[in-house]
């Protein structure tokens, strides 16, 4: 950006900061604000789904439909902050590779003038998709609006039609529906009496809410008397997602399925602290009451997908692979003055795989399968010891784009630092321990994104700790040294990893594009994901590490990594 628009950025910025609406920052001066972007574009990613340009935030509307994947998100067309917002549009055949369509909904009647925000697809007994959304209405209300496909033998679904009935879904004196947090329904599903089912995300004070609304027709709405769930002082529930997951195997089912061999899911993207997170339970539905496990823990200290950043995510149901997939939202972690100075803001993460658990206590993600195509130049290593205080470099990869596989053996265990009983909080707790701080068993992991000299480089890591009467295992994405420029937000993440500590194993799995780093540890019981904006490590110039700065020995007993080759994403 010239210098002079970098000026007036600063003036408007100052000016049009007016207030945090609908959870997003409203920068109303930027909302159009096109700057002649720079060609030098180092933050761009080669395999993650993002548009050319502008702002873009939750996936919408995920579905799989004639075997092509059908891609909807937020997008801002004028400009790379958040505002006037329509349902752009791309369809994948493999989840990689993104044609792009024209946007697909649009502010165009009065149910949604203001606004076409986030909302899901159903497929309806027919096989046709219907989706509902919200819409913001003339009076800035909140209402739930249904757009259908105009012609269904289009694969590519590129005409979509509004119900002639919008909005279906609405804030009354009767309901007393607050106008200004009700929005994001999600996939309906049918319940016993063949009624469909969908809850669209609420508050009432602090206590979040999913309102369950029923349908006969899908057109004709009424609230039912009692929500699906509530939880005292969780704050707005954005983007809720409610589905079944099997009690054992990783198979999806389709969103309607209950039954004996089945736990229910409610996800909840927590406006207040920008985490999705989840309970997993039971789903009675005669009653229409959704009840999670005993011990499962509600609201931001209960389990998380992800525990970097990653928001207003979705799954569906792929019935063609019989896999549930999860998408979601990666916001940016630079100052807004970056992100108009490179013309665009928000990337999505790579599709996940997501199942049960076998302990039916957690959830686990996988990156789909298919994006192991983009693979190439592969390099090992098997059965390296790495001594107390010692960095390895992983050379032969393109180390700004690349997968990385790694797995440790852990002996020793008894030589682990004692955990002190107040120390509970996993992502505080890395940032005391960044990578950086010496200890006894780790930290050990990678240093990906990182420059020669490791003036810069982002550190995902491990550490191991005697709990009061099993080891602990602490997994942390350490940003404090991601980038020298300290305009970005370097927050360190962290989150307690539940494994069998008398396999004596641990795995590590990171996908790294650009300005993405996307880990997946133990299998993937825990994911980070985080964004960082190297100077100095980029593009060539990026390497990758595996280090251990504990004073114990850890031996890597196998590390394949790849560079991936560049996706044709939109
Ligand atoms: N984003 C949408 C809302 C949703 C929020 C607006 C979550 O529908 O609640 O762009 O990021």
């Amino acid at each position: 950006m010239a210098n002079s628009n970098l000026g007036l950025f600063f003036v408007l910025a100052l000016l049009g900061i007016v207030e945090l609406e609908a959870s997003h920052h409203v920068y109303k001066h930027l909302q159009t604000f096109q700057s002649s972007s720079s060609a030098n574009q180092p933050y761009r990613t080669g395999y993650h789904f993002q548009p050319p340009k502008n702002w873009i935030n939750d996936p919408n509307g995920v579905m799989i439909y004639k075997g092509l994947y059908h891609f909807f998100y937020q997008y801002n067309p004028k400009g790379a902050v958040w505002g006037n917002i329509v349902w752009a549009h791309s369809t994948s055949e493999d989840l990689v590779n993104w044609t792009p369509h024209e946007p697909a909904i649009y502010p165009s009647q009065p149910s949604d003038i203001n606004g076409c925000w986030s909302g899901s697809a159903t497929i309806l007994s027919s096989g046709k998709p219907a989706m509902l959304y919200t819409g913001i209405d003339s009076q800035n209300r909140q209402v739930q609006n249904l757009a259908i496909p105009k012609n269904l033998s289009d694969p590519y679904l590129t005409e979509w039609v509004k119900s002639a009935k919008n909005p279906l879904m609405q804030p009354t004196a009767q309901n007393h529906i607050n106008a200004s947090s009700f929005r994001d329904p999600t996939t309906a599903w049918l319940g016993p009496n063949k009624e469909w089912r969908v809850i669209i995300g609420s508050k009432v004070n602090r206590q979040g809410l999913a309102i369950l609304y029923k349908s006969k027709n899908f057109v004709n709405w009424y609230q039912s008397k009692t929500p699906l769930h509530s939880a005292d002082n969780t704050g707005m529930w954005e983007c809720p997602d409610f589905f079944p997951a099997l009690l054992h195997g990783q198979n999806g089912v389709d969103t309607s399925l209950n039954g004996p061999n089945v736990k229910h899911v409610l996800k909840v993207s927590l406006d207040d602290t920008k985490h999705d997170c989840y309970t997993i339970g039971s789903y009675d539905n005669v009653e229409d009451i959704y009840t999670p496990d005993e011990g499962s823990v509600e609201g931001d200290s209960g389990l998380r997908y992800d525990y970097g950043k990653y928001y207003a995510s979705k799954t569906f149901f792929d019935n063609v692979q019989n896999r549930r997939i999860l998408t979601s939202w990666i916001n940016e972690s630079s100052s807004v003055a970056d992100d108009i100075k490179k013309g665009w803001s928000g990337v999505h993460a790579i599709p996940r795989k997501i199942w049960l658990d076998e302990s039916g206590k957690q959830l686990v993600q996988w990156p789909v399968v298919e994006i192991e195509k983009l693979r190439a130049n592969h390099v090992s290593l098997a059965n390296k010891l790495l001594e107390g205080g010692s960095v390895i470099e992983v050379p032969g990869v393109t180390a700004a784009q690349a997968d990385v596989e790694v797995s440790f053996e852990i002996k020793d265990f008894e030589k682990a630092e004692v955990l002190e009983p107040s120390w509970t909080n996993p992502q505080l707790l890395c940032s005391r321990k960044g990578a950086s701080v010496k200890g006894s068993l780790g930290p050990f992991g990678l240093l990906v994104l990182a420059s020669e000299g490791l003036k810069e480089r982002t550190a995902v890591f491990f550490r191991i700790f005697k709990g009061h009467n099993k080891y602990v295992v602490l997994m942390c994405s350490d940003q404090s040294r991601s980038s020298l420029n300290q305009d970005n937000d370097m927050t360190t993440y962290g989150a307690f990893l539940d494994v069998d500590n008398r396999q004596h194993k641990l795995s590590l799995r990171s996908l790294i594009d650009h300005s993405i780093v996307e880990s997946f540890g133990g299998g993937g019981k825990v994911c980070i994901t985080s964004r960082v904006y190297p100077t100095l490590a980029i593009n060539e110039a990026a390497h990758l590490y595996a280090f251990n700065n504990g004073n114990q020995s850890i031996k890597i007993l196998e590390l394949n990594a790849w560079s991936m080759k560049t996706a044709k994403i939109n």
